[in-house]
């Protein structure tokens, strides 16, 4: 990073499953930190966190608490993102928020660094860090694009519980306990905590991420089409997606089918460009059983493409399998990146 000096930096959701990622990747990279504020809602203010060598008492978030802050770090739901995100503005930070409340704003810099991190050079105080699905495809596909061309995409999705919170993991836990003692399984939160119905998701497999929209797709599926256009800067790809919750604690899987821009590609075209990519790790090697799942990539900063494919049928089309962490990559530490971005290219005044 060029610019040297420290910054004041805000965590709001600083006690959820993002926020304790992001404080450790704070501290792991030494993020240049002056002052470190750990905001929350009422239920968690009191709480003492360690930070490096010092303990910091987690403060309940308000519209004051933003002043003298030069970054804000937004992962407490869509809700507070919407009230506190412009206030924290009105006192001169920056925000990078990591619900959807902005992503498809107008002016919104919706950005993934290794992707599109020239988008951060324009916009009015709030940065947002796109869906985790989304993060872990377009740094795959934005490569493929630029070597071949991209026209389409379907995505089926094999997502972690952990996406939905701490909450929702442990009620994956409860359920597991509950069905290897013979009981009924109880289900209070997911699919979607404010939904009606609620589906066990132990042993299970869950075709709902977030709500329903009026077209049939949810909303999950809606973000991953929209975000991948906006990131990619290409209205005309055709996105297509399928979302799934399975019974795993972390990192998303996806089921990727590709139509590239070329003929006559062969597989090891496609895995070359993705082995030089920026955040990709290829793990792709059939002969030894070599590829990504959720546990192996747990935990790790990159995106793992494996079972690199070429359709039997479509010329252009190519079947990839991609797996990343998505409380790292697929959140803290891509929000994490966006500010270390800000700093390198002098944006933060
Ligand atoms: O849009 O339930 O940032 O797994 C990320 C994960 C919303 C829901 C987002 C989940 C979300 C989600």
């Amino acid at each position: 990073m060029s610019q040297n000096r420290n910054y004041n930096v805000a965590i709001v959701g600083a006690t959820g499953a993002v926020g304790e990622k992001i404080r450790e990747i704070l501290e792991r990279k030494s993020f240049p930190i002056g002052e470190l504020k750990l905001l929350s809602s009422k239920r968690s203010a009191g709480k003492k966190i360690k930070f490096k060598n010092e303990e910091i008492t987690v403060e309940e978030a308000t519209p004051e608490s933003f002043k003298g802050i030069d970054i804000a770090l937004f992962s407490a739901g869509g809700s507070i993102s919407k009230a506190l995100a412009p206030e924290a503005v009105k006192h001169g930070a920056i925000v990078i928020d990591n619900t959807s409340a902005f992503r498809m704003g107008e002016g919104i810099p919706l950005v993934v660094p290794e992707v599109n991190c020239d988008d951060l050079k324009i916009h009015d105080g709030i940065i947002a860090n796109p869906n985790c699905s989304t993060i872990q495809m377009v740094a795959a596909l934005k490569p493929l694009k630029e070597a071949f061309g991209l026209s389409r995409v379907i995505v089926s999705t094999y997502q972690a519980v952990s996406g939905a919170g701490n909450d929702a993991v442990d009620e994956l836990k409860d359920q597991t306990q509950q069905y290897l003692d013979g009981k009924e399984l109880t289900a209070e939160l997911l699919p979607v905590s404010g939904d009606e119905k609620h589906y066990p998701i132990a042993f299970n497999a869950l075709p709902q991420i977030d709500k329903f929209q009026e077209n049939g797709y949810t909303f999950e599926e809606m973000k991953m089409i929209n975000e991948t256009k906006k990131i990619l800067h290409d209205d005309s790809i055709q996105v297509a997606a399928t979302c799934v919750r399975l019974p795993f604690v972390s990192s998303h899987a996806e089921s990727v089918y590709v139509e590239l821009g070329k003929d006559g590609l062969s597989v090891a075209d496609v895995q070359n460009v993705l082995k030089d990519a920026d955040g990709v790790i290829l793990e792709d090697d059939p002969t030894t059983q070599t590829y990504p799942t959720p546990l192996s990539a747990m935990d790790k900063d990159e995106v793992f493409v494996g079972r690199v494919r070429k359709d039997l049928d479509e010329e252009k089309g190519f079947h990839l399998w991609i797996v990343s962490d998505n409380l790292i990559k697929g959140a803290a530490l891509n929000t994490v990146q966006i500010a270390e971005s800000l700093i390198e290219q002098n944006i933060i005044k």
